[in-house]
């Protein structure tokens, strides 16, 4: 039944989809409204980091059957994946959630729809955004959504790191405004998809997207409050959170700088402005996340006994480790903060070298950040920086403080190394 399909937005998700498809056997019209990403996949140049996904690309272009567009063309399945970021309305307050992507996807949709397509919204959304949003949209067509044409909403679960490997092995939740759509879309990925693939209604579907994420962040919220009460009260809260997940039913996460990345930094304000004034809890996590890089500044300045002047090296920009993504990234946020205060900060992001925090300077490598510096700062727990070895350190910067914020330095090599390392959650044991 599905021959052809069009999956507008080629970005983290919609790249790997549609290429999985294409290696699947459908033809697939890549939309993008961006020429520079077409311009770019067009040349052969894959614009998203993430393992394997280049070899991916080359195989689904070399099919024949993915090709790109600026627009959508008539087909048998149209697979919305586009971006809806959060940001505060103008007037400020909590940030609500963007669907200007989702729409104009929608209204590009609209002239090439017929009777028994189907259209898949990925989309991360406010619940009904489905329903209430995307249905009349296309309806316009003067078909009906569920009955003349089948609409269905379906999240990406996927991890960045490891985007295709999750693509086809997570179960899927497929919602749909009717049964039958929701069996369309069981048809659609069940070419591709080796996880179960569940139905469901449209908007259970959107719910269970946000409370994914909204678990998460409101779990990380919990652990960063956990490192602050440790910090006060003088216990290491990681040994603390060691001893506590040894309870067969607890599973307390990190604690961290912040939450960052565009979906559990993002996603929860989606189910806050669902409700206004219901979801007290969940808009409380957010703020003690989003709080977090400026009480890891404080930390380093407690550190170096004052940030103006002091030279700074900070470890890592993205928003998670071994990931090259920047976007909402706590640790970018950090060590603007520093640099803000006065610090002069250098950073050094081994997957995006050229980029650096507002007011900061760029490094090109390691020892080149460390050069001259004072205080060495993890901000970013990527792979290389874990295994930093303390002596490495010494023999490049003159300072002997170091701040870790991800817990995962050890102490003992640290000091062996004659510094004196600062870490995140670890209060003065006192008594
Ligand atoms: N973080 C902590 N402590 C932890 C775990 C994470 O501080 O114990 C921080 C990370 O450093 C990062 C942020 O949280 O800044 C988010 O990272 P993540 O690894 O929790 O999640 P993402 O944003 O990379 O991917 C999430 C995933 N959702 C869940 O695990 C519930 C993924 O499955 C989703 O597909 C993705 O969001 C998405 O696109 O929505």
């Amino acid at each position: 039944m599905f021959k052809k399909i069009c999956v507008i937005g080629m970005g983290y998700i919609g790249l790997p989809t549609a290429s999985t498809f294409a290696i699947h056997g459908v033809q697939v019209v890549g939309v993008d409204v961006n020429p520079s990403v077409l311009q770019a996949l067009n040349s052969g140049n894959v614009h998203i980091q993430e393992p394997g996904l280049r070899a991916l690309a080359e195989q689904a272009f070399a099919s024949g059957n993915l090709r790109l567009s600026a627009e959508p063309e008539p087909a048998d399945a149209f697979i919305i994946a586009v971006p809806t970021p959060a940001a505060p309305p103008a007037a400020g307050g909590d940030p609500q959630a963007e669907l200007g992507a989702v729409v104009a996807a929608s209204e590009a949709i609209l002239p090439h729809l017929k009777a028994g397509d189907l259209v898949m919204l990925e989309s991360t959304c406010p619940p009904r955004t489905t329903l209430d949003l995307v249905a009349p949209i296309l309806e316009h067509s003067g078909l009906r959504a569920g009955t003349d044409f089948l609409l269905a909403y379906s999240p990406e679960r996927v991890l960045p790191g490891r985007i295709l490997q999750e693509l086809t092995e997570n179960a899927r939740v497929i919602g749909g405004v009717t049964p039958a759509s929701a069996e369309a879309g069981r048809e659609l990925y069940g070419l591709f998809v080796r996880g179960e693939i569940v139905l469901t209604d449209a908007t259970t579907a959107e719910m269970v997207k946000l409370m994914e994420n909204t678990t998460r962040d409101v779990s990380i919220a919990v652990a960063n409050e956990f490192a602050r009460l440790a910090e006060q009260v003088g216990v290491d809260v990681w040994e603390a959170i060691a001893l506590a997940n040894r309870h067969p039913r607890i599973h307390i996460l990190r604690p961290g700088p912040g939450v960052g990345g565009h979906c559990v930094s993002v996603d929860p304000w989606f189910l806050v402005q669902a409700v206004p004034g219901q979801a007290e809890l969940i808009r409380t996590a957010r703020r003690v996340n989003d709080g977090q890089p400026r009480h890891a500044a404080r930390l380093i300045e407690r550190a170096l006994g004052g940030l103006a002047q002091r030279r700074i090296a900070g470890l890592g920009l993205a928003y998670k480790p071994d990931v090259d993504d920047l976007r909402e990234s706590p640790a970018l946020e950090v060590a603007r903060l520093l640099a803000e205060a006065g610090a002069a900060v250098r950073t050094y992001e081994p997957y995006t070298p050229e980029r650096t925090a507002p007011g900061a300077q760029t490094a090109s490598s390691l020892e080149e950040a460390l050069q001259g510096a004072q205080a060495v700062v993890l901000l970013v727990d990527h792979r290389a920086f874990r295994e930093l070895d303390p002596g490495r350190a010494a023999a490049a910067m003159p300072g002997r403080i170091a701040v870790d914020l991800r817990g995962v330095w050890q102490p003992a090599a640290w000091s062996a190394a004659g510094f004196t390392l600062h870490t995140l959650g670890v209060g003065a044991r006192r008594g």
